[in-house]
């Protein structure tokens, strides 16, 4: 698979120099055009506009669209029409205590049932670095110490004993929204060495949101505090590949020896620097989601915001059916974008029944262009 850090334009190496460099262009008129003749070929249509703003008038590149190919030839492109992004966000190469933290993916199959219908959850609340690209170092706030947070998978009915430990030096709490139960006393805060209990049963199924419910509630969703819980219904859903998104938003500070911290004024200017499936910029593009021609695909999209919805779609196919809530109760079908609200999740089914490279994308480009952006492979 090639790196789509590739794809960039010289201007937009990922390196520090170059990123703070970028960052400075961005309100310059040669820089824009260097950017938004990339951007052209996310978008046919946009290249001949920008095309025509240029100096000269001569051609600035990225003209030749999926549209302008001749009909019935393959797009040698195709892969990268959606997958551009220019990473402006990772402004360093993590160095001091960041360099010493290792990437991993974040894996996104839904896990399989357990045979017990009660689920005991022991989680801790704790502060730990985590590398989400080659480039960048977040200071998270977590649960289980990754972000997003476990996904937990479990059927309506089914009693979850859930106890969270803090062990940050801030208070925090957990709130789940597959649980209807007195928040005030679930939801509580804890500092630092103590914990919280609480026992719920799922009534609906549908996949929902978990976040730390501590005021103020935006630092800590936006500092990483969230993950889903996938209720399944009585009666299963077809049989299909699972996999999990949540989306997320990052707002973040200045490095601080080779880490980056969340940064709460930025999140309150709304304004994010990635916002990414599961936690990792791009990590989809990197290394895609396989499944096999044929089978049926859900994706369970669960939307931790902190501010922004997320119109989910996937380049090429329609969603035969889209749970809105409560599945299969809620379904609607001949789907090709469906908004999933902060604080929200939904169930998105197709089936794949032609092998290729499916981009998955927030087709709010603004944010697909921030790292809210994946490959599904289905493979012949
Ligand atoms: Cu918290």
């Amino acid at each position: 698979m090639a790196d789509f850090r590739n794809l960039a334009t010289p201007d937009q190496a990922p390196d520090a120099e170059h990123d703070e460099t970028a960052l400075l262009d961005s309100t310059d008129r040669r820089g824009f055009l260097r950017r938004a003749s990339v951007l052209s070929l996310a978008i046919p249509g946009i290249g001949a506009a920008i095309s025509a703003c240029g100096p000269s008038g001569a051609p600035q590149g990225g003209e030749s669209t999926q549209a302008q190919m001749p009909r019935g030839r393959p797009n040698p492109d195709s892969r990268l029409d959606t997958a551009l992004h220019t990473r402006a966000a990772a402004a360093t190469s993590p160095t001091g205590s960041g360099a010493s933290v290792a990437y991993h993916r974040f894996d996104p199959a839904l896990p399989p049932l357990a045979k017990e219908r009660t689920l005991k959850l022991h989680w801790t609340a704790k502060a730990v670095p985590i590398r989400v690209s080659d480039d960048l170092v977040v200071a998270a706030w977590t649960f289980e110490g990754d972000t997003p947070g476990p996904i937990v998978h479990c059927r309506v009915g089914d009693t979850i004993e859930f106890t969270l430990t803090n062990e940050a030096d801030m208070p925090h709490s957990m709130d789940f929204h597959a649980a209807q139960i007195d928040p005030k006393t679930a939801f509580r805060s804890v500092a630092k060495g103590q914990s919280v209990t609480y026992t719920y049963s799922p009534k609906y199924p549908g996949a929902f949101l978990y976040h730390c419910g501590t005021a103020p509630v935006l630092m800590h969703i936006g500092s990483g505090m969230y993950g889903a819980i996938v209720v399944s219904p009585r009666e299963p859903l077809p049989p299909a590949r699972e996999f999990v998104l949540v989306e997320g938003e990052s707002y973040l500070g200045a490095a601080v020896n080779g880490v980056r911290p969340y940064d709460y004024t930025k999140m309150l200017s709304d304004l994010p620097d990635l916002v990414t499936f599961n936690g990792r910029p791009d990590q989809y593009v990197r290394d895609p989601i396989h499944v096999k021609v044929g089978e049926r695909v859900r994706f369970w999209v669960v939307n931790a915001g902190p501010t922004h919805p997320c119109a989910f779609h996937v380049v090429g196919e329609q969603f035969d059916t889209v749970y809105l809530g409560a599945p299969p109760a809620s379904a609607i079908h001949g789907v090709q974008t469906f908004s999933v609200a902060a604080g929200g999740g939904m169930g998105f089914e197709l089936v794949c029944d032609v092998p290729g490279e499916f981009p998955f994308v927030n087709h709010a480009f603004g944010h697909g262009q921030k790292g809210a952006i994946g490959f599904l492979v289905v493979d012949g």
